[in-house]
């Protein structure tokens, strides 16, 4: 169970990582290590995050001990950048997979959910040297057994153990996850990832509201296009191609 510099050092031998007990969030401590020239694969991983970030300025909820927060680097080329983030939520989808959950599902654009509750966030960020491209952080994070009881999240947030009803041990799952991410990062730019990835979204052909914080759109979430754009079509008739935000169902 215990997540620890020893443990991790025999489970993920071939990996370059780093692990703290504590951090404030594993993608600043990744994106300060790209820019010293981190290699591709390599990994920052933490027990625990004091500023887990979600997207556009929001909060990632990482308690000690009972979650996975990491940031994977990797070095793609510029086209194949949409992809990165679709990798990590497939990766996660089948570490869910192979333990046997039901009910799991891609949330536009890359919520992993089971029994439509978040058990994973992912965050992609890119880093730039001008107008090239130094590389890309892949957060992620997972919630293993977080007690949500009593938070603010306690009816859309959910934990794989709650979800299983077992026990599990991090490293194991940090270890698969990392396969999983290893092999996809190998077919980065592919129509098979795309595919995957689409495969697994869970509200397309259903009535959605988008919002991206500057407008909201109801329609039809009627498909995706290969760099991961939500496609909306409208009451009018308009589809509408929406490259970032958060939906609901309605
Ligand atoms: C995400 O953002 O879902 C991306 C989360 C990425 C977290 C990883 S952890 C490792 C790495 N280091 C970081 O600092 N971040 C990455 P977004 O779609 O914006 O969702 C954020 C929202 O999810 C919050 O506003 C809450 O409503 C909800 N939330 C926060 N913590 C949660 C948790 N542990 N489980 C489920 N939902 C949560």
């Amino acid at each position: 169970m215990t997540l620890t510099q020893e443990r991790l050092h025999t489970a993920l031998a071939p990996l370059v990582f780093q692990f703290f007990t504590q951090a404030g969030s594993t993608n600043d401590l990744a994106i300060d290590w790209l820019k010293q020239g981190a290699p591709n694969g390599a990994v920052v991983i933490a027990d625990e995050q004091l500023k887990g970030r979600g997207r556009m300025g929001r909060t990632w909820y990482t308690p000690q001990g009972v979650a996975l927060a990491l940031s994977v680097i990797l070095h793609p080329p510029d086209e194949e950048l949409p992809q990165v983030s679709m990798l990590g939520a497939l990766a996660i989808a089948e570490l869910c997979d192979q333990l046997g959950l039901s009910d799991i599902g891609v949330k536009w654009p890359n919520d992993v959910q089971v029994n439509r509750r978040k058990v994973s966030g992912v965050l992609p960020e890119v880093v730039w040297d001008g107008t090239h491209l130094t590389g890309v952080v892949l957060g992620i994070g997972i919630n293993v057994r977080v007690d949500f009881s009593g938070t603010e999240l306690a009816e859309t947030a959910i934990s794989l153990e709650s979800a299983l009803g077992e026990s599990l041990d991090r490293v194991e799952l940090l270890s698969y996850l990392l396969g999983r991410i290893d092999d996809w990062t190998g077919r980065l730019g592919s129509y098979a990832l795309f595919a995957a990835w689409k495969a697994r979204l869970n509200m397309i052909g259903n009535l959605v509201t988008v919002s991206n914080g500057d407008y909201g759109i109801q329609g039809m979430a009627q498909d995706v296009d290969e760099q991961g754009a939500l496609l909306i079509r409208t009451p009018d008739d308009v589809l509408h191609r929406v490259i970032a935000g958060d939906i609901v169902m309605g």
